[in-house]
């Protein structure tokens, strides 16, 4: 794994206790539990990735394109589940492609409802290897 420490932080941490967020960014989403989860978005990979969250869990992506812009498409379906015809992700809005301008963040969230593996993947292109961007969320029962 290239990033270890990650999946550690994220298994353990919710909103109060992501040491990089400041304390009065993080008031807003308080309330209720929410898991962020900062991802970056570089030529030609998402880190981390996968990304581990429990089921249950309401989760923010704060996904910042740093080199480039790039996109993010997730599949509300776990790999293999289309059949059934319902959604493992709950999303209260999901644009068909979220553009993250370079530098910028851009936020998606959602309820992880279902176990399975979620694909995703850059939807805006950004260079020849723009079709091997892309990663897995992993909702864990
Ligand atoms: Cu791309």
């Amino acid at each position: 794994m290239k990033y270890p420490w990650i999946y550690a932080l994220l298994v353990a941490t919710t909103v109060s206790l992501t040491s990089d967020v400041p304390p009065s960014s993080a008031q807003s989403s308080m309330s209720d539990s929410v898991q962020v989860i900062e991802v970056t978005a570089s030529k030609y990979e998402f880190n981390p990735s996968p990304i581990r969250v429990k089921q249950g869990t309401k989760v923010q992506l704060k996904i910042t394109a740093t080199d480039h812009v790039h996109g993010f498409r997730i599949s509300p379906f776990a790999d293999g589940s289309e059949a059934k015809g319902s959604q493992g992700l709950v999303f209260s809005s999901l644009p068909d492609c979220v553009k993250i301008e370079k530098a910028q963040t851009e936020i998606v969230e959602f309820m992880a409802r279902t176990p399975g593996t979620y694909p995703f993947k850059c939807c805006v292109h950004c260079g020849w290897r723009h079709r091997s961007m892309k990663g897995d969320l992993i909702v864990e029962p």
